[in-house]
């Protein structure tokens, strides 16, 4: 396998700044390094540009009564992904993107899959990012990434963010820990399987992680991972924009990422989000990051 890294340095979707040095931090940590060691060959694809909130107006008004921040901005920068995820896909080469906000994985999503293929998603996340411009209470795009992949989240009528190579049937939500109100029923009438924090807790993580990895690879031609930092507890990752106490622990997360390093030949893309170092400690949130990349690519004690 040829991993290409590519870096979305992008905070338009949050509102805490800081995420857009996610790629950096993350770089940091000593990624690459850890990606040769394996074996893989891994080529870093250097960054793509993301302007900066402060030079541009929100805005944002007008989307069904609700607010979508920077939606011009975002909607540009997730066009640039899905160039860049398609181009690499097309290359032979395993697309590795680093967030930047999760507002990215429209992006990447949407340059996965070619338009006659299927594609399963996993979203490790303590959220359901489920949200529309009608519910959002934030405005902001991070927390209607998987509702705008799959159709749900329309901006302004415009269909972009829809992967249509996405079917709600082939995606698991795993992890998950709070809701917003708004997004509730639309995730329970959805085809979506949604596994939440008491899932985890009854039966748990490689239970939990076997079978979303089971709907996200049932007839599909490939899988998509998007793992957001703040499913894991705050603890082990204090360096997120949106923490949630309650999250998966460390040796949860890791074997979560060794289950789905048992489906490399079926991984066609993998994406981490949401690492603020800013609100880090140390870094260690980004070196875990690294860590978690290593194990979900083929890393073994043993
Ligand atoms: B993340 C919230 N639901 O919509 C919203 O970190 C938070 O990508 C979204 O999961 C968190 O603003 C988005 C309150
Ligand atoms: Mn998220
Ligand atoms: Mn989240
Ligand atoms: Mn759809």
């Amino acid at each position: 396998m040829d991993i290409r890294i590519l870096g979305v340095p992008m905070d338009l979707g949050a509102d805490r700044r800081g995420v857009d040095m996610g790629p950096s931090a993350i770089r940091y940590a000593g990624l690459a390094d850890q990606l040769e060691r394996l074996g893989t060959g891994c080529t870093d694809g250097g960054d793509l540009a993301v302007p900066r909130p402060e030079e541009r107006d929100p805005d944002g008004t007008g989307f069904d009564g609700g607010r979508v921040k920077f939606h011009r901005e975002t909607r540009e920068v997730c066009e640039d992904v899905t160039t860049a995820v398609r181009a690499t896909v097309g290359g032979g080469e395993t697309p590795l993107v680093l967030g930047g906000d999760h507002s990215i994985a429209i992006g990447t999503a949407a340059g996965v899959a070619a338009p006659d293929e299927s594609l399963g998603v996993v979203w490790f996340d303590a959220h359901g990012d489920f949200n529309t411009p009608a519910t959002t209470p934030s405005g902001n795009i991070h927390g209607m990434a998987l509702a705008a992949i799959l159709g749900h989240a329309t901006f302004g009528g415009e269909a972009w963010g829809h992967a249509p190579a996405v079917a709600e049937e082939n995606v698991a939500l795993v992890g998950v820990r709070e809701l917003d109100s708004g997004e509730r029923e639309p995730l329970r009438d959805s085809d979506v399987s949604v596994y939440t924090m008491s899932d985890i807790d009854a039966r748990g993580a490689p239970a939990v992680v076997e079978e979303a990895l089971g709907v996200a690879t049932d007839g599909t031609d490939g899988i998509h991972v998007s793992l957001d930092m703040d499913w894991l507890d705050p603890t082990e990752a204090p360096g997120v924009g949106t923490p949630v106490r309650g999250g998966v622990s460390y040796r949860e997360a890791h074997s979560a990422m060794e289950s789905v390093a048992d489906f490399r030949d079926r991984l066609r893309s993998f994406e981490l989000v949401e690492v603020n170092p800013i609100l880090d400690d140390h870094n260690r949130t980004a070196e875990l990051a690294c860590e978690l990349v290593a194990s979900a690519f083929g890393k073994r004690v043993l």
